[in-house]
């Protein structure tokens, strides 16, 4: 029985999910192997907070890929340790990763990857390859002037959209780019290629510089979402000489190699294929199941994110949302928010509070908070776009611990709501993942924010488990065997009947009142 690996670089983890699978019986298909860790904690030498470096500017977020490299040395070395897997059945392996961080590499990169000494470290083998040493990463937004400029050069925000799939984001791969290449030119004319997280994990794995797949691509403003290759006036329009830094464009099951000797030598992995990696969303979204339209899945993680799957792009209008490409073939819709789990921590260490204290507050107090909220922006925030931070109260005393943590948490999904309604979806079913997604009172106000009834999933990580499930499909497809996208999630991704959260009538009533109070006092907010 063959078995499947998907690996996850998160912002402040990294997790390895390995699947078992009996064609022959679908219902004994099963996670065999599950493994995390975290930087902070793993490689405390980097000195990430959160798994990140930070600047006296909040705007300016980075991290060091010498980090994230070593990192999927440490979790290969967990795996091969675990000789409770045969690993010699390992067949194909995919990744997923934080999107929109790039990753600069110098002319020894290529040399070194075809080379590297499985008697020494692979963080020792690194270090010189790097042309920009940390890497800005999502959670950046120091980059609003050159996406003025990328906006400008393209005519306006909705043609960039219509051809992209989003206006400019700060955190987009395409105006950080144009930071490097305005601020250090030297180093940016020293970068041999710039990769994204995902197509330099997948190369270090293959041996050779990986191509990039459309999923992660989208989120670079630099790829024509209709045609899912690059876009030459939006490249140009983005650095110099950049077109002949990026890797190519492949589709999402393009098989780019096979495991370099580096981890079969080192490890003892038998030469299995190495699928393309993808985002972390696009890997979610086959890891939620969403390989239809209809349902959309929220996932609670560093950053909140609410997706689902499209047949064809509809890039939002009003600006705030993506349209990527989904590893699936076909589109996915996406809104993204950065005060996610960072912000409720926030809250939960400002009361003094463990996790199941903050639960306590939530079902202690009404729906709808009596009509106290609060604009969660602990930090600059994407969805709506706010670059200075601050959080605001209103009828909402700071003392008052209870009424606090309702109030984050509400804010956090009446927003959700409001900036996904561009999508045009009417939304009957969520699937919730992500770390709070175990918390059944935070999902009860996502249920009635939504009047949707909510489904946990068996799996925490579901851009782990996504991204085993497309090697699993990219293997099948290059042994001439393939499989519907229905087949590859049959078994795996089937939420927790036990878990469905139905809304409570009165509660949506309050929340139809509510959101609107909540959408003004947005509006008044970033208006003044
Ligand atoms: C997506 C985004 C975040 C990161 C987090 O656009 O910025 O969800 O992918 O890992």
């Amino acid at each position: 029985m063959p078995i499947y690996l998907g690996l996850d670089s998160s912002t402040q983890s990294v997790t390895a999910t390995a699947v078992d699978i009996d064609d022959a019986q679908p219902d004994r298909r099963k996670i065999l192997f599950e493994r995390s860790f975290r930087y902070d904690e793993a490689l405390p030498g980097y000195g990430t907070e959160h798994g990140v470096l930070r600047s006296s500017d909040p705007r300016t977020v980075h991290a060091p890929p010498l980090m994230w490299s070593e990192a999927l040395d440490r979790i290969m070395a967990d795996l091969a340790r675990d000789t409770s897997v045969d690993w010699t059945r390992l067949r194909a392996v995919s990744g997923s990763a934080q999107q929109h961080g790039s990753v600069y590499v110098n002319a020894q990169a290529g040399q070194r990857l075809g080379a590297l000494d499985p008697s020494r470290p692979l963080a020792d083998q690194l270090r010189d390859v790097f042309s920009r040493q940390t890497s800005p990463i999502w959670m950046d937004s120091s980059t609003t002037s050159q996406c003025a400029a990328i906006e400008a050069a393209l005519g306006g925000p909705r043609a960039l959209a219509r051809l992209t799939g989003s206006r400019a984001f700060e955190r987009f791969t395409g105006p950080q780019i144009r930071k490097f290449a305005e601020l250090e030119p030297e180093a940016y004319a020293a970068t041999d290629r710039v990769h994204l997280v995902s197509s330099w994990l997948a190369s270090l794995q293959a041996g050779v510089h990986a191509a990039i797949d459309p999923g992660d691509g989208s989120g670079m403003n630099l790829m024509d979402l209709a045609s899912k290759q690059w876009a030459p006036e939006a490249v140009r329009a983005t650095a110099p000489g950049l077109e002949a830094k990026l890797p190519p464009l492949a589709d999402s099951w393009t098989v780019v190699g096979t495991l370099a000797p580096y981890w079969r030598q080192k490890y003892g992995f038998p030469a299995a294929r190495v699928v393309a990696w993808s985002g972390d969303n696009p890997c979610s979204l086959v890891g939620t199941g969403l390989v239809r339209e209809g349902i959309v899945a929220i996932s609670l993680g560093t950053s909140d994110t609410i997706f689902g799957i499209m047949p064809s792009p509809r890039p939002s209008e009003d600006g705030t949302g993506h349209v990527f490409a989904s590893p699936t073939g076909a589109y996915m819709g996406m809104s993204v928010f950065k005060n996610g789990s960072l912000a409720r921590e926030h809250v939960r260490d400002d009361y003094g509070m463990t996790w199941p204290a903050f639960s306590a507050a939530l079902s202690r107090t009404p729906a709808g908070n009596r009509g106290a909220t609060m604009l969660p922006w602990f930090e600059p925030e994407i969805t709506p776009l706010v670059l200075e931070p601050g959080v605001r109260r209103f009828g909402l005393d700071a003392g008052d611990a209870d009424a606090n943590v309702r109030a984050i948490v509400e804010a956090q999904m009446m927003s959700l709501a409001l900036h996904s309604r561009w999508m045009g979806v009417r939304i009957s079913t969520i699937y919730a993942t992500g770390g709070a997604s175990a918390n059944r009172d935070v999902l009860q106000v996502m249920a009635d924010v939504f009047d949707a009834e909510v489904l946990q999933l068996e799996t925490g990580n579901s851009a782990a488990l996504g991204a085993a499930l497309r090697a699993f499909h990219a293997d099948r497809l290059a042994d001439g065997r393939p499989l519907s996208w229905e087949d590859v999630i049959a078994g795996f991704v089937l939420p927790r009947p036990e878990s469905r959260l139905k809304p409570e009538p009165a509660n949506v009533a309050t929340y139809r009142q509510l959101i609107e109070i909540y959408a003004a006092r947005e509006r008044e907010a970033l208006s003044g």
